[in-house]
């Protein structure tokens, strides 16, 4: 397998002799001619704007040259590559990590300083392309990250959405969106190609016909069409001179679209035909694992695997190509359900285009494909109604039919006279209304279906997919989620990220995540552990600088940073982590606790809900709520405080993780697939309180027992508390804290006396409490005094969040692509 490059540490290496920027003087006159030909300004009249995105043009020069030599070394090869398929890329700031990769830090940060221009001014002017939800999106970024770190041939697909992850604000705590304008300043990064623009079909109808050999054929007559043109980004590989690509297509309308219009005479209905065409890759849908199964959904992702699959076929393989190889050289994988329509579209372009019999096609495209599935929860497994694929993708929808009969009269072979087993496994489900089950189809298709971690893709194969796996169990298997340290702990983190490289003697873990066990020993180190402390310390004072000018929020330096960020969700439980700051709070007010025994600590929040999910928008407005009352009340005295800025994002992420203490993973257990949050913060030495959850698991597994707060239900107890008929009120009734905590808020006392203010919270959980909140609240109590007493102890807690980081290797993302060459892809290790 390709192992990682070794990496030649600071400055500017020898791999970089294609590049046209090695000293101060280059990169200055670089600089100055992205500045005054490439924006037309000079220094002096130049905005911070333009400066930024001279400087991004200066410093992308030197991945260009290594680019191109990628593309014609990979051309050459004409090795196996990965094209991953993936609705969402939230890929966060691309300056800083161009940087990075090139080794160009220095050199710029010298020049610009020559030029009285500050590098760090010019960082923040960067709008981070939020072209993704969360977690399933900022994996997809940390996975093309890895590959090119590794020298693994991969292209990215996806769309580019004019308008990204919304901007959420707070007003009276209570969540809006603005739409993310990320595009409004320019965008240096891309690198456009209408000539290279593709049509795709939409709409009409299907006949059959005679081909001119006698066969019996079938061909599609859509109705209209758009164009897709490929917008290209590199993703460099760290310091290894391997630049990939990321290919994200953007919708416009036809030529035949527009004069259909046009000759009809209506001018202005022409150019409103435009905008409905670019309405296909205009935003991001912001649901979060729960799909809504709009029309505009379906169509952005036919749009963006039928661009896909057409720029393989037709740009990417040589003309002339044997399709029968295709799965030699090209390995789709299929980032959860939202590509899966590219399983039927590749059968149509072989079967109805190319004139291949279904056997021979179907042969190839099961070899093509691999599914990753990302959740356990029912209703975040995608379907789409017969009615709207039919209306849509007519060809397509015959095609599923197809592929489900041939496959069910094989389950009837396997199964004889077992109906309801057939009816389970079928694509096609008929509640609530008939709908194809594209994880279904996805797990018919691929060659392989895995889970994102150790316990999800054990519950996958035997809660969520059993007929399936007991009738393929080589199908089934595990790739644990990584995330790239490239970001997460040597950007985001250099204070940290210099100790360790002090400390190991040279940067190498940077690309070999494992080497940090060599801290281990250092745990005992006091002098080592005070250095640590330093860190976390400095980390704090960064973030609360950050907080202050971005949120004009005031943050205590010297207590516990107890942090849960994630999107807002039921499963993930923000309403235990409130339940637990309303109970200290309310043990301040009722006099159990006298103030003074409290500890001091500091509760962070950030998280965006899905704009139509209502009970999130209660939640957080709760939690703004809490806060302000909290941060307010003089009986408190300033030991708690509440902060949540509006707009969690990677760029927030990169600040907020490295100053943690303590790091909230407390979804109930089996629901959170893996978690990758989880992964970055015991890398960055926050301990974890956490359930048996998603990859929970394998932290404690790794980091040990006594390093990780573990509690709550274990998943086979939630299904058995369930099954029992679980009844909250009951468990608040007899739980006289809980009780008193959950009547504090009912009581009206956050929300200037009224009683009703919060009562859709209230009732949810009182009534309903799908996710077990109360039911783990007692527990949840009970392991944060665990947390107090260890923190008590600043040397131990120390010598355990060392070895946390030393641990955490195993969560690199670069290990995760070995899992997924080893079990899944079967790339060979290109050379450089
Ligand atoms: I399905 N995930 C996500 O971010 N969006 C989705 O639509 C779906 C899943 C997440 C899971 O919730 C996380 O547990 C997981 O770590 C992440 O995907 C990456 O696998």
């Amino acid at each position: 397998y390709p192992s990682p490059r070794p990496t030649s540490p600071g400055g500017l290496s020898p791999y970089d002799k294609d590049a046209p920027i090695h000293t101060v003087d280059e990169f200055i006159n670089g600089f100055m001619d992205e500045l005054n030909f490439g924006r037309g300004v000079s220094l002096a009249r130049s905005s911070r704007n333009d400066q930024y995105i001279a400087l991004s043009k200066a410093v992308r020069q030197n991945l260009q040259a290594r680019w191109m030599k990628t593309l014609a070394r990979q051309y050459e090869e004409q090795a196996k590559s990965v094209a991953y398929l993936s609705a969402e890329y939230l890929l966060g700031r691309q300056l800083d990590n161009a940087l990075l990769a090139t080794g160009m830090t220095d050199v710029v940060e010298e020049g610009l300083d020559a030029l009285g221009l500050s590098l760090d001014r010019l960082r923040a002017q960067e709008t981070e392309p939020g072209l993704g939800n969360g977690g399933l999106g900022r994996l997809a970024a940390c996975f093309v990250d890895s590959l090119a770190t590794m020298s693994v041939p991969c292209i990215g697909y996806g769309i580019r959405y004019e308008y990204g992850i919304f901007r959420q604000e707070f007003e009276d705590g209570w969540q809006v969106e603005h739409s993310d304008r990320w595009l409004a300043l320019g965008n240096p990064w891309e690198f456009p190609h209408p000539e290279h623009a593709v049509t795709v079909h939409f709409g009409g109808s299907t006949e059959t016909y005679t081909d001119d050999r006698g066969r019996e054929r079938t061909r599609w007559l859509p109705a209209w069409d758009v164009q897709g043109v490929p917008y290209n980004y590199m993703v460099p590989g760290y310091r290894n001179g391997r630049v990939n690509t990321l290919r994200l297509w953007s919708a416009r309308a036809t030529r035949a679209f527009d004069l259909r219009i046009f000759n009809a005479g209506d001018y202005v209905e022409a150019v409103r035909a435009q905008t409905f065409a670019e309405n296909i890759s205009k935003v991001l849908y912001p649901e979060d694992s729960t799909p809504q199964g709009k029309e505009l959904r379906l169509q952005q992702q036919y749009f963006f695997v039928a661009c896909s699959l057409r720029d393989q076929l037709e740009n990417v393989l040589p003309k002339y190509f044997d399709l029968a190889n295709l799965p030699d050289r090209v390995i789709f994988q299929l980032n959860d359900t939202h590509p899966v329509i590219a399983i039927p579209e590749l059968m149509r372009l072989l079967v109805d285009e190319k004139g291949m019999e279904w056997d021979d096609a179907w042969a190839i495209t099961q070899k093509c494909f691999a599914y990753t599935c990302h959740t356990l929860l029912p209703e975040a497994l995608e379907v789409w109604s017969v009615e709207l694929l039919g209306k849509l993708l007519p060809r397509h929808l015959e095609i599923i039919y197809k592929i489900n009969e041939i496959f069910l009269d094989e389950v009837r072979a396997a199964y004889p006279g077992d109906e309801i087993k057939l009816r389970r496994m079928s694509i096609i489900t008929d509640h609530p209304e008939r709908s194809v089950r594209m994880a279904y189809l996805a797990t018919i298709a691929g060659s392989k279906v895995n889970g994102v971690a150790a316990l999800h893709s054990e519950l996958l194969r035997d809660k969520v997919l059993p007929d399936f796996s007991a009738y393929w169990p080589d199908k089934f298997t595990n790739v644990t989620n990584g995330i790239t340290p490239r970001r997460f702990i040597r950007l985001s983190n250099p204070g940290l990220s210099d100790l360790i490289t002090q400390t190991l003697g040279d940067e190498g873990w940077v690309t070999d995540l494992e080497r940090l066990r060599e801290l281990e020993p250092h745990a005992d180190d006091p002098a080592f552990r005070e250095k640590f402390r330093q860190v976390k310390a400095a980390n704090k004072q960064t973030l609360a600088q950050v907080l202050s000018t971005r949120d004009n929020i005031t943050l205590p330096t010297d207590v516990m940073y107890d942090v849960m960020v994630k999107r807002l969700h039921e499963y993930k439980r923000q309403t235990l982590k409130l339940l637990h700051i309303v109970t200290l709070y309310e043990q301040i007010l009722s006099g159990k606790v006298a103030v003074e025994d409290v500890m001091p600590r500091a509760f962070l929040f950030g998280a965006k809900a899905a704009p139509g999910y209502r009970i999130a928008k209660e939640i957080i407005a709760l939690i703004n709520a809490v806060g302000k009352t909290v941060n307010n009340d003089p009986q408190v005295q300033g030991r708690l405080t509440v902060a949540f800025p509006a707009n969690y994002n990677v760029t927030l992420a990169e600040r907020l993780i490295p100053a943690a203490d303590l790091s909230e993973q407390i979804s109930l257990a089996g629901k959170e697939a893996s978690g990758t949050g989880n992964m970055k913060f015991a890398l960055n030495g926050a301990l974890t309180i956490g359930t048996d959850d998603g990859a929970n698991v394998e932290i404690r597994q790794l980091v040990g027992d006594d390093n990780f707060f573990l509690f709550g239900m274990l998943e086979p107890e939630v299904e058995a508390t369930i099954a029992e008929g679980y009844s909250p009120v009951s468990v608040y009734e007899n739980n006289p804290q809980l009780k008193a905590t959950i009547d504090l808020i009912a009581s009206g006392h956050f929300s200037d006396g009224d009683r009703n203010r919060f009562e859709p919270v209230i009732s949810n959980l009182l009534g309903e409490d799908r996710f077990l909140a109360l039911a783990d609240y007692a527990a949840y109590l009970e392991a944060q005094q665990r947390v107090e007493a260890a923190y008590a102890d600043p040397d131990d807690w120390s010598r355990k969040a060392i070895l946390n980081v030393a641990r955490s290797g195993f969560f690199s993302s670069d290990r995760s692509m070995v899992d997924y060459i080893d079990r899944i892809w079967h790339t060979p290790a290109i050379t450089q």
